[in-house]
């Protein structure tokens, strides 16, 4: 028979290493046992409470699942107060904060800062009386705060009890509670799926998600916390940097920032300014800067602090990825497969660190659920390379007689039919090569860099050729003569010239080229490559049947059945002929079967290689039958590191992707 004494010491035993395997898993991502033991444990702990509920702690990882729903927060008061940061916003205020510190203390001497990504999230303080965790509170307004002890139980990186030595009687743990962008987009996903509103941006959903009555609710939700510093501490001696406090935290199991660094003086600070601006997109949460911090705790307490911001601190900001402008017009796009995006036509506003005059509104439910309308106010975003996006309006700021955006039923630019296929988000507009905008888009897309790579051909001269109906198709384009080119606008004798030998040069491609080129729905780059690969001739493509094309890699139902399309419609075929007549013409595919191991595994090239060009070890990679990728994603198998390699390497150390460098590639290649 088990003793009431064994059961209790068997559920501390499962509680500690559920924790410390919890800890494992959420905070240092180094597992050490199977999602199966962990279960397994999990299940015999429940069982054991279920039995004999006073074995219940409230460290017990059972209880992250959430509990009831309180009726309202009740207030708490910071045993320390929770400071905010001052800002600085270049280099310049940056050299001005660190001379006040020096003169403050008086010193001349090179000042050792700790830097760390400031966090886009909300400040929380966490209190662990002999390791326990006993509350959770907001900043508040930095005396008094938010009772959300319930709500941040539920963090899977927030340690229900402190591992390891050295626990204080009392210790107040400051941090950022926080959702990562792959966790945000998952959340808003699911938001849409069960028709609710999705949240505006990281931020927000992390502050309503921890701003849950019903913990359940916040359980159910992504987030994490990086800690960043100790309030109130009691019972062990306090430590005498900011680094060796950090230290302290991460052997209790906090989780602490992985790019935090010390850094010398105002030049080690602006290096690491530019280092980690360098890296903002490629982090997997939203940062809104850096936070410098005078590493010696002695000198942080000659320094104190004015009103509620330290004087040992400064946050530099890095530019805000969203501002607030004004929606002068919506226009319509029409693309290449006749798609119409609707378009906001902006007061130019100065946002993530460039001009932004125009955002994207997606497509029709999009604009519906934002309800957004010329004249209104809105606020715009725009983080890392992606298209700039209207997040939402601002209602308060909305004109009287705004009146509703409604999508045309005729397109915009040949009047005509929209259609809507159901299921797809984009209403197209029917007229297909009739249309002038997607026949526009077409050639475009023909002379892209990509397709036929036509030097000198860019977007501006397509729109006059067929705006001037010198052209009327790709075809059309081998035809121009020197005097036709020459009349355009803004075109000279001598860049008339060099286009016709750019287009006459640009007749010798390869298949793969030209069928990219030919703008088929859905066959990119890659499932070209394929096509070529798998028909060799455009003969053997133009006769194959959908049944045919699934069988190759790369290509689906959907796509099998745009291409049957494509060759099917007598207009297609008769500007392939002329095409071809007009001189168009590539090697002979070869079948090869290759024997590479790398046949069929996808690649990645970063950084500068030095013996290879890029081109040339893409070519020779496509050869052996491996796909070459622009950006890292679990697909991945080998990103090829070379010199200076930044974001790419970094994203693929996070996914566990294997790094290799270019005297590997090399051996791969010979
Ligand atoms: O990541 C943050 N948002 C962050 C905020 C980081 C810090 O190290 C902070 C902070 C607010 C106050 N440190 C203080 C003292």
């Amino acid at each position: 028979m088990t003793t009431k004494t064994e059961l209790s010491y068997r559920a501390s035993e499962l509680r500690d290493l559920i924790n410390k395997y919890n800890y494992q898993y959420y905070s240092i991502d180094k597992p050490e046992v199977t999602d199966s033991e962990y279960d397994r444990l999990f299940n015999e702990l429940k069982q054991l409470e279920l039995a004999a509920p006073e074995l219940l702690t409230s460290d017990s990882p059972t209880q992250r699942v959430g509990g009831q729903a309180l009726d309202k927060f009740s207030q708490i008061t910071h045993a320390l107060p929770m400071l905010s940061l001052d800002n600085v916003f270049d280099a310049d205020e940056f050299k001005a904060f660190d001379q006040r510190v020096r003169d403050w203390i008086n010193s001349t001497e090179t000042q050792t800062y700790a830097a760390e990504p400031k966090l886009d999230g909300l400040a929380i303080s966490i209190r662990y009386e002999q390791g326990l965790l006993v509350q959770a509170a907001t900043r508040g307004d930095g005396a008094v705060g938010e009772d959300v002890t319930v709500n941040v139980r539920t963090i899977p990186t927030v340690p229900l009890k402190l591992l390891g030595d050295n626990i204080p009687n009392v210790v107040e743990i400051r941090g950022e509670i926080f959702i990562p962008k792959q966790g945000f987009d998952q959340l808003n996903q699911a938001q849409i799926a069960a028709d609710k509103k999705p949240f505006v941006n990281p931020r927000n959903a992390a502050a309503g998600s921890l701003r849950q009555l019903d913990s359940k609710i916040t359980a159910s939700r992504p987030l994490a916390i990086y800690c960043y510093g100790i309030g109130e501490v009691i019972g062990i001696t306090a430590p005498e940097s900011h680094s060796a406090a950090m230290k302290q935290l991460e052997q209790w199991g906090c989780r602490i920032s992985p790019e935090l660094q010390l850094v010398k003086g105002v030049q080690g600070a602006l290096d690491y300014i530019t280092y980690l601006g360098k890296k903002r997109d490629s982090l997997p949460y939203d940062i809104d800067g850096v936070v410098f911090k005078v590493d010696n705790v002695a000198l942080q307490q000659r320094l104190g602090f004015v009103a509620r911001a330290p004087r040992w601190a400064i946050a530099h900001k890095f530019p805000a990825q969203e501002e607030m402008t004004v929606v002068e017009d919506i226009e319509i796009q029409v693309g290449r497969t006749g798609a119409l995006t609707p378009v906001a036509r902006l007061r130019p506003v100065f946002v993530g660190g460039v001009t932004v005059s125009n955002a994207t509104l997606h497509n029709e439910d999009e604009i519906r659920r934002k309800d957004v309308r010329v004249g209104d106010t809105v606020i715009v975003r725009r983080a890392g390379d992606v298209i700039p996006e209207v997040v939402q309006i601002v209602p308060s700021k909305r004109p009287d007689n705004s009146i509703e955006f409604v999508m045309p039923s005729l397109c915009p630019i040949c009047e005509s039919d929209v259609e809507r296929v159901d299921g797809e988000a984009k209403a197209r507009c029917s007229g297909g090569l009739y249309c002038g905008a997607q026949r526009k888009e077409a050639i475009k897309h023909f002379a892209s860099r990509k397709a036929l790579d036509i030097d000198g051909l860019g977007d501006k001269i397509v729109e006059q050729l067929v705006d001037a109906e010198l052209i009327k198709d790709a075809a059309d384009l081998f035809h121009l003569t020197v005097s036709q080119l020459a009349s355009l606008e803004r075109m000279g004798e001598k860049s008339a010239e060099n286009l016709v030998n750019a287009l006459q040069m640009a007749k010798q491609t390869k298949f793969a080229r030209f069928l990219y080129a030919l703008g088929i729905r859905e066959v990119g780059e890659a499932t070209a490559r394929s096509l070529a690969s798998y028909f060799l001739t455009l003969d053997a493509l133009k006769q194959a049947n959908e049944e045919a094309l699934i069988d190759i890699e790369d290509v689906g139902p959907i796509v099998a059945h745009h291409i049957v399309t494509f060759f099917e419609q007598a207009h297609n075929r008769e500007v392939i002929e002329r095409l071809i007549s007009a001189g168009i013409s590539w090697p002979k595919e070869q079948k090869l079967e290759s024997s590479s191991e790398l046949n069929g595994k996808t690649l990645v090239l970063t950084g500068t290689l030095e013996k290879l060009s890029r081109s040339e070890a893409k070519e020779k990679l496509l050869a052996l039958g491996a796909k070459v990728a622009g950006s890292v994603s679990k697909k991945t198998d080998f990103v090829v590191a070379g010199r200076d390699a930044g974001s790419k390497l970094t994203k693929a150390e996070t996914l566990g992707i294997t790094v290799v460098d270019e005297t590997t590639l090399i051996a791969w290649l010979n």
